[in-house]
């Protein structure tokens, strides 16, 4: 079977998931085509099962907004007919499910069908998907699709009740590659063994609440000696910066940038951090979990279905750092607690194993093809 992949290259996560499940599904034999802007920033290796196509979008002029949609649907169809694809998976509703729609029906003047499933991931639904420049052809896009899933229930419930769905939505949550999580890798040396590692990985826009990270550290480097990692890039990561600095923490807090190195620093790190406002799944609190490293987050969307309260960590409410820095704080400080609550996370994440979760995707695409 041949399957092709739209998603965004970028860090995100709804990018990182589409990459991982291409990756599963070339090593069990299926051909994979990613086709985005970029090539995406977890594919290492090219191998003969996997294939990168860019999409070239020209600019001109008149052109205030080069049109990506329409290079991508375009490419669409040149790469199904091309490479005889069997099946395109979106993943993220804007633009991706409605430039598959185009390409879908452009393919069927060409007497070509092709099925195409539409994976939600969060915020092409709760804030840019539902905002009214964009509501109306998001929710054609998903009512057009010969298949839907959300990533959580939370996410689900969001989508329908901001839009006004007649298409059956099925929730797959994401999932994660254990193996990967395995090294104990000796980054360790970067810092004094005695201080506790406190980690949080976001894109840094408004809705993770990056200042409430640097506030819930304040707290907890009062009481516990501790450094802070930050990985990610984004719009908030200067005011973060700025906090930390007026807050006399600078030396204590460690920006990182964008690094393919999350994971070995997750493997020596005691604690994540993941406030968000809005999470309508929070994959890199279940990446920190695989890891064996218990998440003090908020409860908003999504987060509950992955961070089980008083197992895997501890939830607040959106803004509650009062409650987060006392919560850390009597993790960190409880050293036989802290370890079953890393051992809890790592069973926890062994519920979201990327090989108990693929074959859902499987059997929508073999349904879908054998119809
Ligand atoms: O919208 C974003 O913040 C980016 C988006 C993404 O592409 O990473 O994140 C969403 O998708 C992830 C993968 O499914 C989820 O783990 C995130 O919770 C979700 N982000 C939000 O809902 C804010």
């Amino acid at each position: 079977m041949v399957i092709g992949i739209v998603c965004y290259p970028t860090f995100g996560g709804s990018g990182v998931l589409a990459t991982e499940l291409g990756i599963e599904l070339s090593k069990k034999g299926y051909e994979i085509h990613f086709i985005t802007y970029n090539q995406p920033v977890k594919l290492e290796l090219l191998d003969n099962n996997v294939h990168y196509h860019e999409v070239n979008v020209p600019d001109y002029p008149l052109f205030h907004y080069p049109p990506y949609e329409l290079a991508l649907s375009s490419k669409l169809v040149e790469m199904v007919k091309k490479y005889k694809i069997d099946l395109l998976h979106v993943h993220y509703a804007i633009p991706h499910a409605y430039a598959a729609y185009m390409a879908k029906k452009m393919l069927k003047d060409q007497n070509i069908e092709i099925p195409i499933v539409t994976t939600l991931h969060g915020t092409d639904i709760t804030l840019v998907g539902s905002h009214p420049s964009y509501k109306t052809a998001v929710e054609f896009s998903i009512n057009n699709s010969d298949f839907v899933t959300a990533v959580s229930k939370s996410l689900k419930n969001d989508t329908l009740k901001l839009f006004n769905i007649s298409n059956e939505i099925k929730v797959i949550p994401n999932f994660v590659n254990l193996d990967k999580y395995n090294d104990k890798n000796s980054k360790k040396n970067l810092i004094s063994s005695t201080d506790k590692i406190i980690t949080h990985v976001s894109n840094f826009r408004k809705v993770k609440r990056i200042n409430d990270v640097i506030d819930i550290f304040y707290g907890i480097n009062k009481k516990i000696k501790s450094k802070l990692f930050m990985i990610g890039d984004g719009p908030e990561k200067k005011k973060a910066e700025k906090k930390a600095k007026s807050l006399g923490i600078k030396d204590k807090v460690v920006f990182f940038g964008k690094s393919n190195e999350t994971n070995q620093i997750l493997s020596f790190s005691d604690l994540f951090l993941l406030p968000s406002e809005i999470e309508s799944f929070g994959l890199s609190a279940l990446e920190a979990m695989a890891a064996g490293v218990p998440v003090i987050s908020s409860d908003t969307g999504g987060i509950p279905e992955v961070n089980k309260h008083n197992f895997s960590g501890l939830l607040s409410k959106v803004g509650d750092t009062e409650k987060m820095v006392n919560d850390a704080i009597n993790l960190l400080s409880d050293e036989q607690l802290l370890n079953d609550f890393k051992k809890n996370s790592r069973k926890r994440a062994e519920e979201f194993d990327i090989h108990n979760i693929v074959p859902n995707y499987e059997n929508i695409y073999k349904n879908l093809i054998n119809q």
